[in-house]
C-alpha cells in the first residue's frame, strides 16, 4: 500500500476557460497527518483546488506533487487508492447502506462494523432505518437528509482507510445539532490522516495545522488560526461577518 508522506501545490496556476483564471499561483505543503484548511469567499477558487488534486484537470504552470512526484506521473489507480473524496453533494448508490460504506461488504467483520459506525456517527440512523444497514437506499438516499448523506460518505471514508482525506464541507443549511454530529464524525476521520479541506463553517478551519485565505484565486493570507486572527485581516474579518 502507498503511504503517504507529503503533498505540495507550487505555483499552480488554473483556468476552466482560457484567459480567465480561477487559481494564480496558489502554494502550500501538507505533511502526512497535518490539515489543510481553504476559507474564503464564494467563487475564490477553493473546490477547484480539490478538482486538481484528483486530477480532475491538470494545473495549466506550476506544480503539484504527492511524495515529491510530480501528479500526472503518478498511476491514476494508485492516487484513488489512496484517496477519498467527502463531497458537498455525497453521491449514495441505489443499493444497502451497507454497500454505500463497505465496498467489499463480505470482508468487513462485524467489529470493524461497529467502529467505523461509531466513528462516523452513523448509529442512530442505523437503528432508525427499518432493515438498519441492510436497508435499500431508494433513488440515492432521496428519504435521508443532506446531513445523514453526509455522515454515511464520511463512515464511507473510513472503511476505505484513505490516506488523503479530500474535504468539501456541505454549504446546505444543517440544523447546528446535527453540526455537532458531524464535526465529530469529520474529527475522527481527519485524526492521524493527511486532509485538505474546504471550509465553510470557520469552526472546521480552526483546528487545522495550516489554514489558507483565498481570495480570487490567490492565497490572500496563510498561517494558522491564532496568527491570522493576530494579523486582523482577511480572516479576523470573515469571523467578524
Ligand atoms: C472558482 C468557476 C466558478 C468560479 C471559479 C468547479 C468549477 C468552478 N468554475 C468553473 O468554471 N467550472 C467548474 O467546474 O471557477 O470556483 P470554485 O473553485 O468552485 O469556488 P469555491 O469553491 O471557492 O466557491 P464556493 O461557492 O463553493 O464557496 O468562478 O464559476
Ligand atoms: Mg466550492
Amino acid at each position: 500500500k502507498d503511504r503517504l508522506q507529503s503533498i505540495a501545490l507550487e505555483r499552480v496556476s488554473f483556468a476552466y476557460t482560457p484567459g480567465e483564471p480561477v487559481l494564480r499561483e496558489v502554494s502550500f505543503t501538507a505533511q502526512q497527518g497535518q490539515t489543510v484548511a481553504l476559507v474564503g469567499p464564494t467563487g475564490a477558487g477553493k473546490t477547484s483546488v480539490l478538482n486538481l488534486l484528483q486530477r480532475f484537470y491538470d494545473p495549466d504552470s506550476g506544480r503539484i506533487r504527492i511524495n515529491g512526484v510530480d501528479l500526472r506521473h503518478w498511476d491514476i489507480r494508485r492516487l484513488r487508492g489512496m484517496t477519498a473524496l467527502v463531497t458537498q453533494e455525497p453521491v449514495l448508490f441505489s443499493a444497502t447502506l451497507r454497500e454505500n460504506i463497505f465496498a467489499r461488504p463480505d470482508q468487513a467483520d462485524e467489529a470493524t462494523v461497529t467502529r467505523i459506525l461509531q466513528a462516523a456517527h452513523c448509529e442512530a440512523l442505523v437503528q432508525r432505518l427499518p432493515l438498519g444497514l441492510d436497508t435499500h437506499l431508494e433513488k440515492g438516499g432521496a428519504s435521508l437528509s443532506s446531513g445523514e448523506r453526509q455522515l454515511i460518505t464520511i463512515a464511507r471514508a473510513l472503511a476505505r482507510d484513505a490516506q488523503l482525506i479530500l474535504l468539501d464541507e456541505a454549504t446546505s443549511y444543517i440544523d447546528s445539532q446535527t453540526e455537532a454530529v458531524i464535526h465529530k464524525a469529520l474529527h475522527n476521520l481527519i485524526a492521524g490522516r493527511t486532509c485538505v479541506l474546504v471550509a465553510h463553517r470557520l469552526s472546521t478551519a480552526r483546528s487545522a495545522d495550516r489554514i489558507l485565505v483565498l481570495h480570487q484565486g490567490r492565497v490572500a493570507e496563510a498561517g494558522d488560526h491564532r496568527q491570522l486572527m493576530e494579523r486582523r485581516g482577511l480572516y479576523w474579518r470573515l469571523h467578524r461577518q
